[in-house]
């Protein structure tokens, strides 16, 4: 009987346990269902709340606090070391200018710089040219205000280090756009002077600017670097380790074919420098407007010449 009475109340020890068990495992899950969700509870909208982000409306009331009409800044608690306008050659890229200006200012702020950004927009479908446009900035910037120093700039590359100072040196004109990550981070070769560069206002002019003669793509950058060594002066580049930036991935634009005509003209530098240039841009200024973020020149260029007037510049009416 002992036996029998042991076995009984060792059942019912396991049946009582079992039934701990069992109720334990009921509250763990509805504690898991009910009590403590650990995700998310509704599902994400369709349309992320973080898309309006890419709208220039958007980038605007997010940087705009600090920024005066036209893309002006100036730390409030110190005297700046540079006053920088930052040029930028433009036309039909939305996108690339937004993320641009997202990330520029801070950057210019961070580096508390007096600065002001000026977009440079080529009107019409004709063929770009990038280096009329930089003339007219240069000299419309140039109006506004002495700078110090003028940074010429790709909209497309956005600098990756803050101690890629956007100032000038006073001597040397500098190519800032050292390692970009399109080509590994390395200088592409040893002549490269483009995608951003900053040269003071009378280094620009001793250079003469950029030549206007340059229609699509190819070349420009190669021949305001002969122009810097052929007036005399040599060119300076941050270390690789600090002039990093990255290229926002594009294609080839409509309208900025490459032009195989470049490869001479790049010949004819020595001959063509001193009268075609700065000297002799000429440009019709169809609007400027101070944007929130930015000045926004629209400027006529004029058109390439057709082929049986090759050699002479067209200006625009
Ligand atoms: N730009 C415009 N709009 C244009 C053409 C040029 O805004 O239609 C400006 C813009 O600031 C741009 C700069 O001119 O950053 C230089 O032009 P680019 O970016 O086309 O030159 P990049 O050397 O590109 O970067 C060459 C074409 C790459 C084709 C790659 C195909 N896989
Ligand atoms: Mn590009």
């Amino acid at each position: 009987m002992g036996c029998c009475r042991h076995l009984w109340r060792s059942r019912r020890l396991w049946r009582s346990r079992f039934s701990l068990v069992l109720l334990a495992a009921a509250f763990a899950l509805s504690y898991a269902f009910f009590v403590a969700p650990s995700g998310p509870q509704a599902e994400c909208p369709v349309v992320s709340p973080f898309f309006p982000l890419l709208t220039l409306e958007a980038i605007r009331k997010k940087r705009s606090t600090s920024v005066s009409p036209g893309g002006f800044y100036r730390p409030p608690d110190c005297r700046a070391r540079h006053r920088t306008a930052i040029v930028v050659p433009y036309r039909k890229r939305l996108t690339h200018l937004g993320a641009l200006l997202d990330h520029l200012h801070p950057f210019l702020q961070r580096q508390q710089l007096h600065y002001r950004i000026y977009l440079v927009e080529q009107w019409g479908n004709g063929t770009f040219n990038k280096g009329r446009l930089y003339n007219a900035g240069v000299r419309e910037a140039l109006r506004d205000a002495t700078w110090s120093c003028i940074i010429f700039h790709d909209v497309d590359l956005l600098p990756e280090d803050d101690r890629n100072t956007y100032g000038c040196h006073q001597d040397k004109p500098s190519h800032l756009s050292v390692a970009i990550d399109k080509f590994a981070y390395r200088l592409y070769y040893p002549q490269a002077f483009g995608g951003v560069v900053a040269m003071t206002p009378d280094q620009f002019r001793k250079t003469n600017g950029y030549s206007n003669q340059f229609w699509g793509w190819g070349q420009e950058d190669d021949n305001l670097w002969q122009r810097v060594i052929l007036s005399g002066m040599q060119a300076a580049r941050p270390p690789e380790a600090i002039a990093r930036y990255k290229m926002i991935k594009h294609e080839r634009d409509a309208g900025n074919e490459r032009n195989p005509r470049n490869v001479d003209l790049l010949r004819r530098t020595k001959l063509d420098w001193s009268s075609d240039g700065f000297n002799s841009s000429t440009y019709k200024l169809l609007s400027k407007e101070l944007e929130p973020l930015y000045t926004h020149l629209m400027v006529d260029v004029g058109k390439k010449a057709p082929p049986y007037l090759r050699g002479n510049t067209t200006t625009p009416a």
